[in-house]
């Protein structure tokens, strides 16, 4: 992919403020609804929504299960707007192009993004409907030299080298376990490593294991990227995985992966995620 044509400053800017025209309000927590979790972005109250289509410079989506818009809103009484439906690396886009929204909500004056992914468990502690909250991730795809950030750094947007060691906040994390208890998910609710993989594929057995060995406790095929392009321009991060289905560590299982059971399991938990959500906007907001 060629790295020279990433969207400058400007062009983001030119984005930034379409919306805006369309939009009175400043959105101060950004969402990315994962596969399955596009209902988190039904709560939202006195809804806004613009066709990715209709955006300058947005790229459009292509999978099944994921339309493509902004909704901007109200959740828990806090501005917001939320990503129904996020680019893939899979559908062909480099990753500079996945992650390009989350610069897009940083210049409309978003403070906060909320990433959800529809994950693969890899911990045996895990079960179908659970929430990891992502307490770190390996950047896999960035091991094999792929990175969101590759090309001339524009410091309008963050440095050069940012950290990563800090990319996930932590008192969020602490708040969400204790909102998950007091949704009565105390069962349901882990903190963990989020790994990201190309796709479109599913693991094989082998791919699987390495990935446990690794310290990965969930797999799946976004996230990372939109984080690592989060932290850098500064926005502050808070991601979990919902558990559509458990990683098969045996070549003699009779059901494979599938995305079906992806979005059906996304359906299933959408009531109790949308509290969930609208929770954790609540104590972002009043912090
Ligand atoms: Cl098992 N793997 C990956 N890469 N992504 C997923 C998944 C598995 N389950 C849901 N998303």
């Amino acid at each position: 992919h060629a790295k020279n044509d990433k969207y400058t400053f400007e062009t983001l800017t030119q984005t930034a403020n379409y919306l805006k025209k369309h939009v009175s309000f400043t959105p101060k927590i950004g969402i990315i609804c994962g596969s399955g979790l596009g209902s988190l972005a039904d709560s939202v109250e006195n809804k806004i929504e613009i066709p990715y289509e209709n955006i300058p410079h947005f790229p459009r989506s292509t999978v099944k299960g994921h339309v493509g818009e902004l909704v901007f809103g109200y959740l828990s009484g806090v501005p917001v707007v939320c990503m129904r439906g996020r680019f893939h690396y899979y559908e062909g886009y480099p990753l500079w192009k996945c992650a390009m929204p989350v610069r897009v909500m940083k210049l409309l004056g978003v403070e906060h993004l909320i990433i959800t992914n529809a994950a693969g468990g890899l911990n045996a502690n895990y079960k179908v409907g659970d929430i990891m909250l992502v307490r770190d991730h390996i950047n896999l795809m960035g091991f094999a030299g792929n990175n969101p950030l590759q090309g001339p750094n524009d410091e309008r947007f963050g440095p050069r080298f940012p950290p990563m060691n800090k990319a996930y906040d932590r008192d969020v994390i602490k708040a969400a376990r204790n909102i998950a208890k007091d949704l009565g998910l105390e069962k349901n609710i882990h903190e963990g490593v989020y790994t990201c993989l190309g796709g479109p594929n599913f693991e094989t057995v082998a791919e699987l294991k390495m990935l446990k060995m690794l310290g990965a406790d969930t797999v799946g095929m976004s996230t990372v990227h939109e984080v690592i392009t989060a932290r850098h321009c500064n926005l502050n991060v808070f991601a979990f995985s919902l558990i559509t289905n458990m990683c098969v560590f045996d070549y003699d299982c009779e059901e494979d992966p599938n995305h079906e059971e992806v979005i059906d399991v996304g359906k299933m938990r959408e009531v109790v995620l949308q509290n969930f959500v609208k929770r954790v906007v609540k104590h972002i907001a009043e912090t």
